[in-house]
């Protein structure tokens, strides 16, 4: 079969671009820069009132001075509101959702995930600033979702 010569160029081209990009996904993945979302972990959310955790959700810090904050979803607001938590620390967010989807980003940083009615959501990041950050439901969850905020206060 007689291919042409720049199309048989650009064929290797896109050859290598597959070799390249798929080594990129390997690499960072391999190095820990990709999280898939694997953290399974189930609630039942009729329940939710009286769990251990989420029945009164807070921000807890932990011994080695990293804080955890459990936070309910529901419509149309999160729990606790605000969030405080410490600047330079590792901050586990723990969510999950008492109704329907809602989304759950700090506007300004990379944290987002979706709170899930029955699922425990769990992330962690760290606020290097300090100051106040909005934080918006991002997954359309009924009539007032436009106004579903909070507030997280990195001291
Ligand atoms: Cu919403």
């Amino acid at each position: 079969m007689h291919v042409e010569f720049y199309e048989r160029v650009w064929m290797w081209i896109a050859a290598a671009l597959i070799v390249v990009f798929l080594g990129v996904i390997v690499t960072t993945a391999a190095m820990g820069a990709i999280q898939p979302p694997s953290h399974i972990e189930t609630i039942d959310p009729t329940t939710i009132a009286s769990h251990p955790e989420f029945g009164a959700p807070a921000v807890k810090t932990n011994a080695d001075g990293s804080v955890t904050a459990s936070v309910v979803a529901a419509m149309f607001s999160f729990t606790p509101d605000p969030i405080d938590v410490p600047a330079g620390m590792r901050v586990t967010f723990r969510l999950t959702s008492s109704d329907v989807i809602h989304g759950f980003h700090v506007v300004g940083t990379n944290a987002n995930a979706m709170a899930v009615p029955g699922y425990v959501s769990q992330f962690s990041v760290t606020f290097a600033r300090p100051g106040e950050y909005l934080i918006v439901c991002n997954e359309y969850c009924g009539v007032l979702h436009h106004g579903m905020t909070g507030k997280l206060i990195v001291k």
